[in-house]
């Protein structure tokens, strides 16, 4: 039983290699093995992969997964229109999105997010793999190669592309950011084609469905490989995070927030953009892109800067103290604790 094993364990690692050795590499910017003081500990971590090297029943559980979490009610969601634990998460984040984008914790914010999701994914419906990343240089050579990504398959996948013609906005304020034109209509293929959405787009509460438009032209300029790698050659935290965002803070979009307009429609908005499943896809893979510069130099692994509120006149700048808030969702913890994702509380890698 051992000894069959270990012989399968083997087997597939040779098919891996073998299949990494025909494909072009996916990670150009992955750190090197052993390079990182912090694998001396957290023994076997989860290791998060990129959505199309997950095999086909590796896809189906983590759908599923998803889908169940949708089908849990809500416990204790900050907004009470909330149905599911799935509509909790966005709703935590609809909350708290001014406090937590255009500022020095908007990425250890989302890496706790994105962690407390996977816990839940695994602890609440059963997913025994790590939460799967989309990275989207894959997609971005060409129009063509955005619109028919894997990612966006009906089976394996996501679902595609809103149809034109199938939602209309309801009436909305300027406070919910929405962008008209990102809304085309619902996605009406895939696993959440029939998934009603309790609350957004923006603030707004209404029941709706998921929304999509995709711009292919926003990830053909900026989803990619040298987007990454302007991105990463950043000396600071400070010019790090901020070229990595976008947003507000510069007049140009940058990997954050492309990831967000090129889906289109739930997912491009400020506020409710936890609605569209793939938003996690995209958050892991901006946390790889964190981890690989924090391993490119000794001196990144703990920096942190940053104002610590967009909205405050002089607010103070986060340091490793700085608390995280995650509400009902799960423990409030410092910065220090989510910094270093081999861990022992942490334990996850990215492959
Ligand atoms: C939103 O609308 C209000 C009232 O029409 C206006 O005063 C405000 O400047 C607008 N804000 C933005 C960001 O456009
Ligand atoms: C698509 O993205 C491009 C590049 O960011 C932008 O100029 C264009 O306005 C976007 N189109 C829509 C419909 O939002
Ligand atoms: C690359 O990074 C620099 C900041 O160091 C920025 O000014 C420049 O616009 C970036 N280039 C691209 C193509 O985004
Ligand atoms: C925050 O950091 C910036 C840039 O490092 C610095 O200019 C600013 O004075 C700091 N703000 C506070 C309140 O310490
Ligand atoms: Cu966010």
């Amino acid at each position: 039983m051992f000894f069959f094993f270990h012989l399968l364990s083997a087997a597939t690692f040779l098919f891996r290699m073998a299949e990494a050795a025909a494909m072009p590499p996916l990670n150009p910017y992955q750190p090197t093995t052993g390079s990182s003081h912090s694998q001396q500990h957290c023994q076997n971590p989860l290791q998060r992969r990129e959505w199309r090297t997950l095999s086909t029943d590796e896809k189906q559980d983590y759908i599923e997964a998803v889908q169940c979490f949708q089908s849990k009610p809500a416990i204790n969601p900050t907004i009470k229109a909330s149905k599911s634990r799935f509509d909790e998460f966005q709703s935590y984040h609809i909350s708290i999105a001014d406090s937590v984008h255009f500022v020095g914790q908007f990425l250890p914010w989302h890496r706790l997010f994105l962690k407390y999701y996977e816990d839940a994914l695994r602890n609440e419906c059963g997913y025994t793999g790590a939460h799967p990343y989309w990275d989207w240089t894959l997609d971005s050579e060409s129009d063509e190669d955005f619109v028919n990504s894997p990612i966006w398959d009906p089976d394996t996948g996501f679902g595609g592309d809103g149809v034109p013609g199938t939602y209309t906005l309801p009436p909305y304020g300027n406070d919910s950011r929405i962008r008209p034109d990102e809304f085309v209509g619902c996605v009406q293929d895939g696993p959440f084609a029939d998934y009603t959405l309790s609350l957004g787009p923006g603030k707004l509460v209404t029941n709706h469905c998921l929304v999509r438009g995709f711009n292919s032209t926003a990830a053909r300029i900026y989803l990619t490989a040298s987007q990454v790698a302007n991105t990463t050659s950043q000396n600071s935290f400070e010019e790090f995070r901020i070229q990595l965002e976008g947003g507000s803070q510069t007049p140009d979009r940058k990997l954050h927030d492309s990831g967000h307009t090129s889906v289109g429609g739930d997912m491009s908005n400020f506020y409710s953009s936890p609605g569209d499943p793939i938003f996690y896809l995209h958050h892991a893979n901006l946390d790889r892109i964190w981890w690989f510069w924090q391993n490119l130099k000794p001196a990144h692994m703990y920096d942190v800067s940053g104002r610590s509120s967009a909205i405050a006149a002089s607010p103070p700048n986060v340091t490793l103290e700085f608390p995280l808030l995650m509400g009902n969702l799960g423990k409030t913890v410092p910065i220090r604790d989510v910094i270093d994702i081999h861990s022992d509380e942490n334990c996850y890698t990215y492959i």
